[in-house]
């Protein structure tokens, strides 16, 4: 490896490792790395799976695959001769952001464990050449700036593969981008990326995302999805989607033609993943194209019903895709006559509106054709699957009961274990083998040492130093000085009322009153958050605004100060979570009962030695199922009872509030003169408003207790030997959330690759 680095700085720059600089050793690293990854043998089979996804949310690559190739030791000892830290050479990569959030990540997770296992599988999905904005803080607000990440050098791989889009009024040419994703000691997968040829990256200025609507349409992978909250921006995504699967299936038709297998048995050797609604149009496209070689619209159908399987992974439903079809037709004119014979057919056979795919709006219910027309529908943890079946979809279920299926999520222990601790993976190593690292049920044999206290205090140990590692993070980036033998309590996750981050601020004031009031806690508390806010989303934002002023109130009050901190981390993405993370004790995972489908940072905090505090929502119900009561912090109102409240419009923010003087107090200091000398009045007042009249995720109904769990967390992390006691319990429990095993599960159950 050494050589071949010095072959390339000379190359690239007539340098050598003794002379060149950060960023030319980067590149090199880069050249180097993607070649040995696209060098390993493609894991193939008699029948491959597409997992189509409008995100791929991969963050940045030079370690991980350094991880996977088993190069990584090697690389650092060959930059530590030379002077140089591999850990500060990976800070130089620019972080690939072509995703929202969990969705997006969980995609990049599988493709990882595909590759691991072995099985013959590529993601195809849409190469945006800024990913989700950058997020900036300006006078305590949110403001989005543009993220661009494709450098001279990058991990794109340009294929000479090109395939033409029709829209009504014109045709795109999509020219693909591979990125190699190399399994764990294992075989090789692809990322295939469409874009469009000619992207003219300049239409959006500096230091902004705005852009005329109108010039986009021609520059179509520009951005991730852009805000769909007007009439060009929802089109807009109309436009994407099918630029993704109409190349998407070209591609996947062409790869199958190449290796001379007969289209109408495309199901022995094709099976496509639709990650959400987003891909879904590549059914009705599929059938279409399938017409064009000769198939009657029955035979497409049929063929293409057998090839498609479905993952639901919400039940908020603003974010189930419903387009009216007039847009459709405006878009993508030779889709409407296959949508209108898949709902025809549709209503034949049920009586059902509810089951319909063009609704007596004139809209389309993507999730609905993915449904009658798929033959697997999965959810992404035991309860979500389980509300899906017996409400959110029920009318489904009820026609078709064998396609409906659990593939709870998992995140791969490659990246946010080995990679993001390398101090704990070593130590587990150290006391129980490396059969964990492909077997990642086997940190159950971790449970032999909970009573070992030397082994209780190392852990403890670890813990202080990605603390401090954390705290040095925090100084070179925001100039934020934590306290690292402070409680570390965090919540980063996309900003949504759903997730109930404004719960959390409210603790947040109850805390800075109750010390103003001369209650000091025992141990210093830092509370952490990190979360972006979609840019049209106005609460979402008020909120920010919210956490950043009460930081900035603590922050200069040397009486809260030094017991009690809230920092906000700026422009929270996968690389600020592998930093994060590691360092945290208490993991924050409080979304409204019933609305988070799975949550996966939940399993990446667990699996570094956090404690969860959450309610019974999504995969947290199935950390509590594997650690036990007393080893996770379970809060507030159930799932039913919740689905109830809503069944019955019988939640009432404002009667709460009326009644319960504390609740009154903090959420009315919002708007108090403390916070109102910091911050926006316009934005303070419009949330507090908000929690009284509407407070549609019901933050009010848990925040007693919430209040009170919270208090009883941080007084047990007084007793450390229990405390590290229930850290060993969460780690030794977490290799059921390893993708690999979802990955098996999802190929055991619904793609049966070889
Ligand atoms: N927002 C769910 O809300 C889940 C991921 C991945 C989400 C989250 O609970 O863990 O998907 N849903 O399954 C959507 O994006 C629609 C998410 O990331």
């Amino acid at each position: 490896m050494e050589e071949k680095l010095e072959a390339l700085l000379a190359g690239r720059f007539q340098k050598n490792l003794d002379n060149c600089t950060k960023e030319e050793l980067f590149e090199a690293l880069l050249l180097f790395t993607r070649e040995a990854a696209e060098k390993l043998p493609a894991n193939t089979g008699r029948k491959k799976l597409y997992y189509i996804s409008a995100e791929f949310l991969i963050g940045k690559l030079l370690s991980n695959n350094l991880i996977n190739l088993g190069l990584y030791e090697e690389a650092e000892k060959i930059l530590k001769k030379h002077g140089y830290e591999l850990c500060e050479i990976e800070e130089l990569e620019a972080e690939p952001s072509l995703g929202n959030g969990g969705l997006g990540r969980l995609a990049a997770c599988f493709l990882d464990s595909i590759a691991t296992l072995g099985l013959p599988g590529d993601g195809i999905g849409l190469n945006y050449h800024f990913g989700l904005f950058q997020q900036k803080f300006q006078n305590h607000k949110q403001k989005e700036v543009k993220n661009p990440w494709i450098t001279k050098e990058s991990w794109l791989m340009k294929q000479p593969d090109s395939f033409l889009v029709q829209f009504k009024d014109f045709a795109a040419e999509a020219v693909l981008y591979d990125i190699a994703v190399p399994g764990y000691e294992s075989g090789c997968g692809r990322l295939h990326l469409f874009d469009v040829k000619t992207v003219d990256e300049r239409i959006v200025p500096e230091d902004s995302i705005d852009f005329d609507k109108e010039a986009i349409r021609k520059n179509l992978t520009l951005f991730l999805y852009p805000d769909d909250s007007d009439d060009a921006g929802r089109k807009l995504r109309i436009y994407q989607q099918y630029f993704m699967v109409s190349s998407g299936a070209q591609l996947i038709l062409k790869e199958c033609e190449q290796q001379g297998y007969d289209l109408r048995k495309l199901h022995e050797h094709v099976v496509i993943q639709i990650n959400d609604t987003h891909p879904s149009m590549v059914i009705p496209e599929l059938i279409r194209l399938l017409q064009e070689k000769g198939f009657s619209m029955d035979e497409a159908i049929d063929t293409v019903s057998k090839t498609c399987a479905y993952t639901n992974h919400t039940i908020l439903a603003e974010a189930l895709e419903k387009w009216p079809l007039e847009y459709l037709e405006e878009v993508v004119p030779q889709l409407i006559p296959v949508i209108k014979e898949l709902d025809k057919k549709v209503r034949k056979k049920y009586a059902d509106e509810s089951v319909y795919i063009i609704d007596e709006n004139e809209r389309v219910h993507m999730a609905h054709m993915d449904i009658h027309y798929g033959f697997s529908v999965n959810g992404v943890a035991a309860l979500h699957t389980e509300i899906l079946k017996k409400s959110e979809l029920k009318n489904f279920y009820d026609i078709y009961p064998e396609k409906f299926n659990n593939k709870t999520n998992g995140i791969t222990f490659r990246r946010w274990f080995l990679h993001c601790n390398r101090q704990l993976s070593k130590y587990v190593e150290d006391l129980i083998g490396n059969g964990f690292k492909k077997n990642a049920e086997e940190l159950e044999k971790l449970l032999v040492y909970k009573d070992d206290e030397k082994v209780l205090q190392r852990l403890a140990e670890i813990k202080l130093e990605k603390k401090l590692e954390f705290k040095k993070f925090m100084e070179e980036t925001q100039g934020i000085e934590i306290n690292e033998n402070s409680i570390i309590d965090v919540q980063v996750k996309r900003l949504h009322e759903y997730k109930r981050q404004q719960m959390n601020a409210l603790y947040a004031i109850y805390k800075y009153l109750d010390i103003k009031a001369g209650n000091k806690p025992k141990r210093p508390i830092t509370m952490i958050f990190g979360a972006k806010a979609a840019p049209a989303y106005v609460i979402a934002k008020d909120i920010i605004h919210l956490i950043l002023c009460l930081q900035e109130l603590i922050e200069n009050d040397p009486e809260v100060c030094p017991y009690f901190r809230v920092l906000m981390i700026e422009n929270y993405n996968v690389s600020k979570a592998a930093k994060v993370i590691p360092a945290a004790d208490i993991s924050e995972q409080i979304s409204l009962a019933s609305k988070e489908a799975s949550g996966t940072g939940n399993m990446k905090f667990m699996l570094n030695g956090a404690l969860t505090l959450g309610t019974e929502d999504g995969a947290n119900v199935e950390i509590r199922d594997l650690v036990g009561e007393e080893n996770i912090y379970i809060f507030g109102k159930k799932p039913q009872e919740v689905l109830d409240l809503y069944a019955e419009s019988a939640y009432c923010a404002k009667d709460i509030y009326k009644k319960d003087s504390l609740i009154q107090k903090l959420v009315d200091f919002i708007t108090g003169k403390e916070l109102l000398a910091i911050g926006e009045k316009e934005s303070l007042s419009r949330l507090h408003k908000e929690l009284i009249g509407k407070d549609w995720f019901m933050t009010l109904l848990d925040t007693r207790e919430y209040i009170r769990i919270k208090e009883q967390v941080y007084a047990d992390y007084e007793n450390q030997k229990e405390w590290n006691q229930k850290v060993l319990i969460n780690i030794a429990k977490a290799g059921f959330f390893s993708s690999d095993r979802t990955i098996a599960q999802y190929n055991e159950g619904i793609w049966h690759l070889k």
